[in-house]
């Protein structure tokens, strides 16, 4: 039984939504009265409320979705609420299911360089989103939680050999310096992020965080940031062939010792309902002059179902014109049609681009 402080909470964040003009997410379309009435005396077996599912939205009026899963079982109990928001942003209604993992075979042949003479692209990058078996997300998490994850995965990477062979880097004890380098050149996860934040995500931060990378830093792996791992491919320019292929053999060295958590409808299980399914997030570093002027550029990206964020990634501007474009959709496709929506839509935005006078 949810009690009663909570439940008024939860009232209370429902007309503090509602009262907002400025409030835009999905939170705010989907949390109706119907939903509140349905879940706001629900709870999972680790005890997470519909509050501890929307305290993110409920503090950051400006999210644009506004929502993350305390465990996997949210997804079911508060299902009134979260199969509306996932069904908004992937398009993928209650009734389907996430098809089998499909990652291609990698070869370049499928994904030829996007931009051969470096005009418009900087460079290339594909991650995905993992859950390790038996841990609920970051809300729930204790500190012995983190550690034993990071003592877990740590091992696993001892088995990278040859082009992935790397160094674990643990977030506690790297010197501000370091951290806000590799954070600026793209390569580490920001901190202090007021969604997660608000979400409850930075317990004991920075214990049990930290970054895997090789050498070149082509193949890089993120502990406990939002997801207890995310497994990521860049490199300069446009070979995102290159950049699949690099991902596959990450993923295939890591899930073969470390078991991750997979729902038979929801795919890959992640954080937050916009990750589930492939995970995959491929995008490019890109300069499109002229498009990006062009008064519908945004409507034009939405359009190709690409989603277009800041230099810095979520929730950050574009500087000198780069911008980082990427599917939108991760759910209900594989990880191959996750990258090729990614591929089309770059390849159309570059051939407008090369158009317009
Ligand atoms: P995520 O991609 O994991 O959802 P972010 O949007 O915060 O998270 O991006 C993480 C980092 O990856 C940021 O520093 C961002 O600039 C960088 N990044 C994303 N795409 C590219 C790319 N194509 N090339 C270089 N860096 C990239
Ligand atoms: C927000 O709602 O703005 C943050 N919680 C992040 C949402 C996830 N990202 C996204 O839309 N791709």
């Amino acid at each position: 039984d949810v009690d009663k402080a909570t439940q008024a909470k939860i009232e209370a964040a429902y007309k503090k939504l509602q009262g907002s003009d400025k409030c835009k997410s999905l939170l705010k379309k989907h949390l109706t009265k119907d939903v509140v009435d349905k879940c706001k005396g629900k709870k999972t077996k680790l005890g997470a409320t519909l509050y501890d599912c929307i305290s993110s939205g409920v503090e950051n009026l400006d999210a644009g979705v506004g929502v993350y899963a305390p465990d996997a079982e949210a997804y079911k109990t508060f299902a009134p609420l979260f199969d509306k928001i996932i069904e908004d942003y992937h398009g993928f209604p209650p009734n389907k299911k996430h098809p089998p993992t499909d990652m291609g075979d990698g070869k370049t042949k499928e994904f030829p360089p996007l931009d051969p003479e470096g005009k418009y692209i900087k460079s290339t990058r594909i991650r995905c989103g993992r859950s390790l078996q038996g841990y609920p997300f970051n809300p729930l998490l204790k500190q012995d939680d983190y550690l034993a994850m990071e003592g877990k995965v740590k091992a696993a990477f001892a088995g990278f050999d040859k082009e992935l062979k790397g160094t674990y880097y643990p977030l506690d004890g790297m010197t501000k310096e370091t951290q806000k380098k590799l954070i600026a050149d793209h390569f580490l996860f920001k901190e202090g992020d007021r969604h997660l934040q608000a979400a409850n995500a930075c317990n004991f931060w920075p214990k049990g965080r930290g970054i895997f990378h090789n050498n070149d830093k082509t193949f890089l792996i993120w502990v406990n940031e939002e997801d207890h791992m995310r497994i990521i491919s860049m490199q300069e320019g446009s070979d995102v062939g290159a950049v699949l292929d690099r991902l596959i053999r990450g993923v295939k060295g890591i899930e073969s010792r470390v078991p991750f958590s997979r729902d038979d409808r929801l795919g890959w299980l992640t954080f937050c309902p916009t990750n589930l399914g492939s995970t995959v997030r491929a995008s490019v570093h890109i300069k499109l002059p002229k498009m990006a002027a062009h008064k519908d550029f945004n409507k034009i990206c939405e359009e190709l179902n690409l989603q277009v964020r800041g230099i810095h990634g979520e929730h950050s501007e574009s500087e000198g014109g780069v911008f980082d474009i990427s599917n939108k959709a991760r759910l209900g496709l594989s990880e191959y049609q996750a990258v090729k929506q990614m591929y089309d839509g770059v390849k159309k935005l570059i051939e407008m681009e090369k158009k317009m006078k």
